[in-house]
């Protein structure tokens, strides 16, 4: 096994590997362009050694952020055959007009969380003159989050919605089995899958899935990626507790940094965001599942599959005695039959498959983000089993996209830059 040194300087390696200019990608074939949520825990990742080249990543990011405050998914900045679906199939042009081309959806807002770690980053490495770079990029979160609250929350609610599972991060998790069985599998763009190529097929999402993705993108495109018309026509509608679980933590951080940075009414409008938010996310706690859940909005119903983003929450809430001591004994479980890592699915669930993407598969990111949840919840050994099992993992087989829990073997793409990413985070201290 590889030694600490050793693996830290791999992992900075491979996000030199990955570096295509300012911008990291995924791996290199699989996901040739800049990935949002990937693009976020990769600053993160640079910040612990390179805050200059931190920054850089985030404004990358937002080069590509739409007038309506949207900051897409995928950003097309140069272009690649390795991919499906390339940016000729979402037909955004009308949107990216002036800026990089780009998917016309979006992923969790990683990018606010990112954006302080960044720039606390250059406070505590003495390299403050680069805190400028923050201002603009924290004008770029807020409207994002005002995006999210507007566009993805008409009624108010406090949940923020997905109207694609791309939008996720969580792609083919079976919690969103039910309300795709509803969207038809007809497309007017060939699906022309290209992942299948790189990775096993086994460990990818089926063609049938593929084919309603597709129907989601063609939906979107007819409305010309408008927000409201998208709102009205949308076949796929979950308001989703890990997204808004994201989005509160990283209105909590932008809150923080708008002491500094913001108008005395944005701050006011940020604590009145996260307020909403919190609300939102309370309401979905579900006492006898000792988790949280979210909600399909055409079905009317909770969906109560149980996957890793029903411990999201822990990210932006402060949970009460009687939560924490709930959510300690279910999640212990989750862990014992994961060798010590939270899985997108437990091995004793009915949708379990221990390869296939998100639906059983341990990812480095969903870790981190439970470790910090954790830690603001004051359930530090917990943490700290996680952060070993994730450092024991990477330790044993390298970058890999994700791992099997039953097994602990690396899966789906190789020299995965967020895998790095989350090493480099994990083991800062170390
Ligand atoms: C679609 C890049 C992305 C991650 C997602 C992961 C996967 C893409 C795909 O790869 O999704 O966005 O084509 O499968 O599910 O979380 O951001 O690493």
């Amino acid at each position: 096994m590889l030694s600490h040194a050793d693996l830290t300087s791999h992992a900075k390696a491979l996000l030199t590997q990955n570096d295509k200019g300012g911008y990291t990608v995924p791996t290199a074939k699989l996901y040739p362009f800049q990935w949002n949520w990937d693009s976020a825990f990769v600053a993160m990742g640079f910040a612990t050694y390179d805050v200059p080249r931190a920054y850089r990543e985030l404004e990358m990011l937002a080069s590509a952020q739409w007038d309506d405050g949207m900051l897409p998914q995928i950003v097309f900045h140069a272009a690649a055959d390795t991919y499906f679906p390339g940016p000729e199939v979402w037909k955004t042009d009308h949107k990216t007009l002036g800026r990089p081309r780009s998917s016309g959806i979006t992923q969790p807002p990683v990018f606010g969380i990112a954006l302080r770690a960044v720039h606390e980053a250059a406070g505590a490495r003495g390299e403050t003159a680069l805190q400028q770079r923050t201002q603009p990029l924290f004008k770029a979160a807020l409207q994002h989050h005002r995006w999210w609250l507007t566009a993805r929350d008409p009624q108010a609610t406090g949940l923020v919605a997905v109207l694609h599972n791309w939008e996720t991060g969580s792609d083919n998790s079976p919690a969103w089995d039910e309300a795709f069985a509803r969207v038809p599998t007809t497309t007017t763009t060939t699906v022309q899958r290209k992942d299948t190529g790189h990775v096993d097929a086994a460990m990818r999402p089926r063609d049938i899935d593929y084919q309603r993705y597709i129907h989601l993108v063609d939906a979107y495109a007819a409305v010309s990626w408008d927000a409201a018309r998208q709102w009205q026509v949308a076949p796929f509608k979950i308001a989703e507790v890990q997204m808004t679980s994201i989005l509160a933590r990283a209105t909590e951080d932008l809150i923080a940094l708008s002491y500094s940075l913001g108008t005395p009414a944005e701050q006011s409008e940020l604590l009145d965001m996260h307020e909403r938010l919190l609300a939102g996310l309370q309401a979905q706690w579900r006492p006898e599942l000792a988790r949280f859940v979210s909600r399909d909005l055409i079905a009317k119903r909770d969906i109560t599959t149980p996957t890793h983003a029903g411990f999201m929450p822990l990210l932006a809430l402060d949970l009460d005695d009687y939560q924490k001591q709930r959510i300690r004994s279910e999640l212990t479980r989750w862990l014992d039959a994961s060798g010590g890592a939270l899985p997108s699915v437990p091995p004793f669930a009915n949708a379990f498959d221990a390869k296939r993407y998100w639906r059983g598969p341990i990812w480095c990111v969903v870790n981190w983000l439970l470790i910090d949840g954790l830690e603001r919840n004051g359930m530090e050994d917990l943490a700290d089993r996680v952060r070993a099992a994730i450092v024991g993992l990477v330790a044993s087989q390298g970058f890999a996209e994700y791992f099997d829990p039953l097994t602990g073997e690396g899966c789906g793409g190789l020299d995965f830059s967020w895998t790095a990413a989350t090493y480099l985070h994990l083991t800062k201290g170390a």
